[in-house]
């Protein structure tokens, strides 16, 4: 059945957030065995058990951020967008953020700062942040700019505002265009979905500071490009071992070490696939599987999560996980304002 533009808006906010919470669980474990990540999974369908409501993190928090600045400035105003994060950071400190971006949210508070992207150059001795909190966050700006490069650039802007390493905020574009590609339904033919993200990330990876600071990295030219290579690879074998994910594509806090391998999770659950339960759908497939990765689990899950959302809609998520996952009802308003002004936008918001 056809979904419609709603369900995928509604699915891309709601699904992010119930890969954040469920994904909890598993964040930072080395190694997850997948009947732990089911029993997990099934427990929330048990409503007589007295687990309560699973906690969104950073991830969430972020996220939020970014929806509710963009739809109080209708677009991107890093002004107001860095105000948000800091307030949501002095009010939940403890959401689990990364150690080094609380600096960058502290910062952000001072109301003598007049450069909001200040802060995020001074990190890590001026060489800025390469972790995946640009891209964790980035989904919402695929829901509001209908045309491509403003999908790139405002991605980018957003994540520049603690991420200003190119290898931190570029995970953020390769983030936001999956989803953005997803909402258009060109998952429906994955070898094209794939494609589509090489072409545009070598636009992306074309710029001089971005090959700069591959090199200085010691990266692979075009990281991000050769990483989406790998994943094609994947998806041309028959069989695929979590161990070889984990070697190819990386399941860690670094933006490249997680941002192409969520996309895998979304490529390779497209089909049923051996040790996930016959009766998961698409989405439950994804998610399941993006936890049994280990790692960064919530962050895998929430981007997998954001990008499988927008391609499944909202009615694929299971109703006793989004009543167990804090959050999800807001995101599913938040989507649904998104929405709104997406199709009331003329050329640019
Ligand atoms: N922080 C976590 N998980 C740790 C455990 C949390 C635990 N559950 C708890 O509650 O205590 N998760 C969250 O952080 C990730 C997003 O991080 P973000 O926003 O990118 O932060 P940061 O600090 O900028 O970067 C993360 C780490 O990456 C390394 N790093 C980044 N750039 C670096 C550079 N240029 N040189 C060297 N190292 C660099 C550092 O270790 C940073 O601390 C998400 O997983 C989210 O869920
Ligand atoms: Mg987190
Ligand atoms: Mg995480």
């Amino acid at each position: 059945a056809s979904v419609s533009q709603l369900s995928r808006f509604c699915g891309s906010l709601v699904a992010s957030v119930v890969g954040d919470c469920v994904g909890g669980e598993f964040e930072g474990a080395e190694d997850v065995p997948l009947d732990r990540v089911l029993q997990h999974l099934s427990g929330l369908e048990d409503e007589t058990r007295g687990d309560g409501i699973l906690q969104y993190s950073d991830d969430t928090a972020m996220m939020r951020c970014v929806a509710q600045s963009l739809l109080t400035r209708m677009g991107f105003d890093e002004q107001d967008m860095a105000r948000r994060f800091a307030k949501e950071y002095s009010l939940a400190p403890g959401r689990g953020y990364g150690a080094g971006v609380v600096q960058v949210l502290r910062k952000l508070a001072s109301p003598q700062l007049s450069d909001v992207f200040q802060p995020a150059r001074a990190q890590f001795g001026g060489r800025g942040s390469f972790g995946n909190g640009g891209a964790m966050r980035a989904a919402p700006i695929a829901l509001v700019y209908r045309n491509i490069a403003d999908v790139r650039k405002y991605a980018g802007f957003g994540a520049m505002l603690t991420h200003s390493c190119s290898l931190g905020y570029n995970g953020a574009v390769l983030q936001a265009l999956a989803v953005h590609l997803s909402l258009q339904g060109d998952l429906a033919l994955p070898q094209n979905f794939i494609n589509k993200l090489i072409l545009e990330m070598e636009e992306v990876e074309k710029d001089e500071t971005a090959r700069s600071d591959a090199k200085v990295l010691n990266l692979a030219e075009f990281p991000y490009c050769a990483r989406l290579h790998r994943v094609k690879e994947l998806m041309e074998k028959n069989s695929v071992s979590i161990e070889e994910v984990i070697l190819e594509l990386g399941n860690g806090i670094a933006a490249l070490e997680s941002v192409p391998t969520a996309i895998f999770c979304v490529l390779h659950c497209l089909e049923p696939r051996e040790g996930l339960p016959e009766h998961y759908g698409g989405l439950e497939r994804t998610i399941a599987y993006s936890l049994a990765l280990g790692g960064d689990t919530d962050t895998i899950a929430c981007m997998a999560g954001a990008i499988a959302g927008a391609h499944y809609g909202i009615s694929a998520i299971p109703q006793s996980w989004l009543k167990r996952c804090e959050g999800a009802e807001e995101a599913h308003h938040l989507a649904e304002r998104l929405y709104k002004l997406y199709i009331t936008q003329t050329e640019e918001v």
